[in-house]
């Protein structure tokens, strides 16, 4: 099973390159984002939840992310793989995921890791944000917000993922098409 972790700041691409990646590599997506935004446009008691803390930029409790990601893994028993994609975004997260994935007999097999640099991050989000309707994307104070919670919260998950020897870093800056390149031949290379 062709496991792969997409790792980068908000706005580093990775839910661009996932889409990509699934088509070629034929895996399943999995967007806590997306998921989030599914949960708040069906107005349910989670995504009610979740959407006070998008709107401000802060992350949403571990337990919900983590429970929503087991129950994918399980309604997706088929797949050739997956594409974990903003997730996990803490180090308890990466802990459960290990754990989920190794009662499965699944490991990671890479952590594809997106340098971008901070002014293009904001340029991009906010560049989205004029049609995105994503209230997150909207205002440079919350932008700013997400990348101090990926700074301290998420970065620390390169450690930990650099000690497995699974993390790949990869230019998250130029075209869609020379980044998916660069990215395809370091999952060619597993
Ligand atoms: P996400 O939906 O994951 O949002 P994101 O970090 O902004 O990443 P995204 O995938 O959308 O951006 P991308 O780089 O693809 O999370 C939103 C919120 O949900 C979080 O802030 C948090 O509150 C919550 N959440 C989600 N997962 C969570 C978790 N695990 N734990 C806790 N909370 C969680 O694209 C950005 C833009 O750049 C796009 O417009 C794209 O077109 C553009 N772009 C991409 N590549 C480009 C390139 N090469 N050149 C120019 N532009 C490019």
């Amino acid at each position: 099973m062709l496991n792969l972790v997409l790792f980068g700041p908000p706005g580093s691409g990775k839910g661009t390159q996932a889409e990509t990646i699934i088509a070629k590599y034929n895996l399943v997506h999995l967007s806590t984002g997306d998921m989030l935004r599914a949960e708040i446009a069906a107005q349910s008691k989670l995504g009610l939840e979740a959407k006070t803390l998008m709107d401000k930029g802060e992350l949403v409790p571990d337990a919900i992310v983590i429970g929503m990601i087991e129950s994918k893994l399980d309604s997706n028993k088929s797949a050739a793989g997956f594409v974990f994609d903003g997730f996990p975004r803490t180090v308890t997260q990466a802990e459960a995921l290990d754990k989920l994935l190794a009662t499965r007999n699944v490991p990671i097999k890479a952590v594809l890791s997106l340098y971008v640099s901070e002014a293009e991050l904001t340029k991009r989000i906010l560049e989205r944000g004029k049609t995105s309707g994503r209230p997150d994307d909207q205002n440079e104070k919350i932008v700013k917000n997400r990348v101090v919670e990926y700074r301290t919260k998420t970065e620390p998950l390169a450690k930990y993922y650099e000690a497995q020897g699974k993390l790949k870093q990869v230019i998250g800056e130029g075209t869609k098409e020379e980044i998916f390149a660069l990215l395809s031949k370091e999952i060619d290379k597993i």
